[in-house]
């Protein structure tokens, strides 16, 4: 680098065009970085400017944990981005940094707890039971996303939350439309605004009539002074809409995952005390979004894998490309039931680091457990083309999963 060479010279911004991929194809462009620009510049089709773009597992762990990478800063700015909108309200603990993030945290940290969610199980099995059942009784071909993946983790989540099942359907559109970039600002923002006036008024209902359940726990929060109202609605949608859309689509690329990789399920039913070992390999390798989600902004001027990142610079992150680290992980593109190491970010790092991770696993095992012992010869009833993936998601997913058995 000569004297003269500019920032704008080394690093040219690159517009990322960000394509709807097929299956569980890797994004071509998210492997260049990785590959040939680990530090890049980029912009993204929503928002304003471009933003740094880290890629290497070790950089990606800086980046999210180090407390000069803010996301309290990210807040009124139009940050280049996937959607049109911003998902979290501006009061989430999405927004938060530490010592704020930390209390809002807190207050729902009960309803995540080992004793919380080893309760859950036995619910959560009766309900994969019930809907496999129902799914049996109408008889082969079906679709597990709307016999299965897209039930069992809205139910799940929802009776976490307290949300009684007739306002589940509701729930979903909201969160189907808040989860997306192709419905456009206004119509996600009204989804938004639809979803925190729902809240608002279930966490009213629960200030007067306490309820064992993470609304009823943010409820006596709001009457002690440990968080607001609006505090308290923002953690709950949060928290309803992306449980239970992560957990659909996740899981729905395991199975699809395992019944494009035969191989790979036969030995799952010949071996399923390898199951959750098997589950960490998936979660490693399922490209689970499209891009990156909500950037972070430097404080202070840090240098990131080499690169000098200037106090008030915008930067994105991705887990997916850490996952895919060569230098963490032996073949990284390949899927591995015998991996050894596996210390993978799929469910983020740092303070951020995803609340529900415990619960995420519990529903993979029900589903995959369920599925492999129910159906010995279970496989997907369509050529690979009659699959549809869903267009200008945020997550990335099947829309329909078509079976037989
Ligand atoms: O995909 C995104 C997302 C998903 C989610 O479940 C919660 C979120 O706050 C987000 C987000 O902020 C940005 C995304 O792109």
């Amino acid at each position: 680098m000569t004297t003269t060479e500019s920032v704008s010279d080394q690093y040219p911004v690159r517009f990322w065009d960000v394509k709807d991929l097929r299956g569980l194809d890797f994004d071509p462009f998210m492997a260049e970085r990785l590959h040939q620009e680990p530090v890049s510049r980029v912009k993204l089709p929503n928002g304003e400017g471009h933003a740094w773009f880290v890629t290497r597992y070790e950089d990606v762990k800086f980046v999210t944990s180090d407390p000069r990478f803010s996301r309290q800063a990210v807040l009124g700015r139009p940050i280049t981005r996937l959607a049109p909108h911003f998902i979290p309200l501006d009061e989430a603990v999405g927004f938060a940094d530490p010592p704020e993030h930390t209390r809002l945290r807190k207050a729902v940290a009960r309803a995540f707890t080992t004793r919380s969610l080893e309760r859950l199980r036995p619910a959560a099995q009766r309900a994969a039971d019930e809907l496999l059942s129902e799914m049996e009784q109408d008889g082969p071909p079906a679709d597990l996303m709307e016999h299965l993946h897209g039930p069992l983790p809205l139910a799940v989540i929802s009776d976490v939350m307290g949300v009684p099942p007739h306002d589940r359907p509701q729930m979903a559109e909201w969160t189907n439309i808040l989860l997306s970039a192709g419905y456009g600002r206004e119509e996600s923002e009204r989804a938004k605004t639809g979803m925190a006036a729902y809240f608002t008024e279930l966490l009213g209902r629960r200030r007067a009539e306490p309820s064992d359940d993470l609304i009823g726990y943010v409820a006596e929060a709001t009457v002690q002074g440990e968080l607001s109202v609006e505090e308290a609605v923002a953690i709950a949608l949060l928290i309803q809409a992306s449980a239970a859309h992560a957990v659909r689509n996740n899981s729905a690329n395991m199975v699809y995952a395992l019944l494009t990789h035969p191989d790979h399920l036969a030995r799952l039913r010949a071996e399923p005390e390898l199951l959750p070992q098997a589950i960490e390999e998936l979660l490693r390798y399922i490209p689970h979004r499209n891009a990156v989600g909500l950037a972070r902004v430097a404080t202070e001027d840090v240098e990131v894998g080499g690169v000098l990142i200037r106090a008030g610079e915008v930067v994105h992150s991705s887990y997916l490309t850490a996952n895919r680290d060569p230098e963490v992980f032996d073949s990284p593109d390949e899927l591995d039931f015998d991996r050894e190491h596996n210390p993978h970010l799929s469910f983020g790092h740092g303070p951020h680091f995803c609340l529900g991770s415990m619960l995420a696993r519990l529903e993979s095992e029900v589903i995959l457990t369920s599925l492999i012992e129910r159906f010995p010869d279970l496989r997907l009833a369509e050529p690979l083309d009659r699959i549809r993936w869903q267009r200008s998601a945020l997550i990335r997913g099947p829309e329909n999963l078509p079976v037989t058995w």
